[in-house]
């Protein structure tokens, strides 16, 4: 009997701000590789990013394997030759003579070495081809020119190269095509789940929408996440041997060692962490915070403007950005994460523990939408949702009142969130923080939510049975 060869792919990921794609791609490409046998090629336009969550990568490197998946320094698209040098389908994605002497990740620069004046690059009739493996130098991976293979993603409509879908084009079986799309607990997005969309050239797109329910794409989630979970949740060692190497000092986990909550934070700079803090405060045991460098940068100036009672109750632990498996488990040992974007209110949902959302914020405050969407699936207790409400500064039915600081009717407000802070969330909104009887009832919910969408298929699935069809 004949083995049915892997399925091979292209996943394209532009970053578009901060790490939430390439973080979502990341996690997608090491899940079909290791779960699914896939041989996934991850083009990415920005490896400075991605390096922060992948330490080991290289960023000069052109290509290179990591975990198994080959990646792919993809360059930056406004990098683009002049116009009239090359068809304007194609310039988008080829070789930047301008862009030569810089030391960016751009995708074909290696060839540049190999090009005796770089200024002559817009007429190199390489130009217009794909680049070959016979023209980097510093990848360990297959030898093969970079040909569309079984399966292409488009990761958030991030538009493959033009010459590669061309090249798809050109295929006597085109490859399947998937759009995944961003993140959303609403209604809607089942009805658009799978549905698939002609283009002109004939080409066939399908969009994936990730999803917490049965009729969607379902959500990241590796093979066993939650028994590892279990144990790492159980295991007291495991969890200081993991704070060690985070970089949390010494002081800092003798107090975790003697009961006090870890609450992580990774928000945006505009969260209302006064009141946040104000309401931690009032537990009967300590708080210790774990914040990355750079991420929430009032935390200290917030903590500073409590009481010194109040403030006695805190250790803030700035930690270096860790990778995702470090991330993870961070989550799982905290007592309240919070957590902003996609892929980190993923980790924490996964986490089952007591969660602040605090969601990417969009022009048309579109964001709300998907917020309550969002907490109306989990079966928190209310005071949970108000909590949730309260953080990203939209109305929640018990402080309705405090709405015209972030309506579109008050000229002062910001199209999106940016000057709330203690503005539209005082501490009384996080008051279940100080109590202990919703505390608890929060936490059982939380970690029945989390249980409750991992009975769902995981998102690698779905997208390896595209692949399978693919394949057949
Ligand atoms: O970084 P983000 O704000 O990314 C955002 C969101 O994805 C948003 O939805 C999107 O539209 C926008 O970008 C363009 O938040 P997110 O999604 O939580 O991604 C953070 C990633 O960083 C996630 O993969 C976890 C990872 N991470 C680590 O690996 N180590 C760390 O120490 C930290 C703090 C994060």
């Amino acid at each position: 009997m004949l083995a049915t060869p892997a399925t091979t792919a292209d996943i394209f990921c532009r970053v578009v701000d901060n790490f939430g794609d390439i973080g979502v791609c990341w996690r997608l490409a090491r899940g079909l590789s290791a779960e699914h046998g896939w041989h996934v090629r991850l083009w990415v336009d920005d490896l400075g990013s991605f390096a922060r969550l992948a330490p080991t990568l290289d960023i000069h490197a052109h290509r290179q394997m990591l975990d198994a998946v080959e990646v792919i320094a993809w360059r930056d698209a406004a990098l683009a030759p002049p116009s009239d040098a090359l068809d304007a389908s194609e310039a988008s994605d080829m070789p930047d003579a301008t862009d030569m002497s810089d030391a960016s990740d751009a995708f074909v620069k290696s060839d540049a070495s190999d090009i005796s004046d770089a200024s002559d690059m817009s007429h190199d009739p390489d130009a217009s081809r794909p680049p070959e493996r016979s023209r980097t130098t510093d990848s360990p991976a297959s030898a093969e020119p970079l040909m569309p293979r079984d399966v292409v993603i488009e990761a958030f409509a991030c538009d493959p190269p033009a010459w590669f879908v061309t090249a798809m084009h050109g295929m006597a079986t085109p490859p399947v095509w998937i759009n995944l799309e961003y993140l959303s607990a609403e209604d809607w997005i089942e009805g658009c789940h799978g549905l698939h969309s002609r283009r002109s050239d004939g080409l066939e797109k399908i969009f994936c929408f990730p999803g917490f329910t049965a009729n969607t794409g379902g959500l990241l989630r590796e093979r066993d996440l939650l028994r590892t979970r279990d144990r790492f949740q159980a295991d007291a060692n495991a969890q200081d041997a993991l704070l060690t190497t985070c970089g949390v000092p010494e002081a800092a986990r003798a107090r975790i060692a003697g009961g006090a909550a870890v609450v992580t934070l990774f928000c945006y700079p505009d969260a209302p962490l006064q009141a946040l803090f104000g309401a931690l405060a009032q537990r009967d045991r300590p708080t210790v915070l774990i914040a990355p460098h750079g991420v929430a940068p009032h935390t200290e100036s917030a903590l500073d403007a409590l009481s010194a009672v109040e403030r006695a109750q805190f250790v803030l632990c700035r930690i270096p950005f860790v990778p995702h498996e470090h991330f993870d488990r961070l989550l799982w040992l905290a007592d309240l994460n919070v957590v902003r974007g996609e892929d980190s209110l993923v980790r924490a949902l996964w986490a089952g523990r007591p969660l602040l959302w605090h969601i990417y914020p969009q022009d048309d405050a579109a964001h709300d939408v998907k917020l309550d969407a969002f907490l109306a699936r989990t079966g928190w207790p209310d005071a949970a949702q108000v909590a949730n409400r309260a953080f990203n500064g939209a109305a929640s039915v018990a402080h309705a009142s405090k709405a015209p600081a972030d309506t579109p009717e008050d000229p002062a407000a910001p199209a999106a969130r940016d000057t709330r802070d203690t503005r539209a969330a005082d501490r009384a909104d996080f008051a279940l923080l100080h109590d202990e009887a919703t505390f608890r009832e929060w936490q059982t919910a939380a970690k029945r939510y989390a249980d409750t969408v991992a009975a769902h298929r995981d998102l690698a699935a779905t997208i390896a049975d595209y692949g399978v069809r693919a394949t057949d």
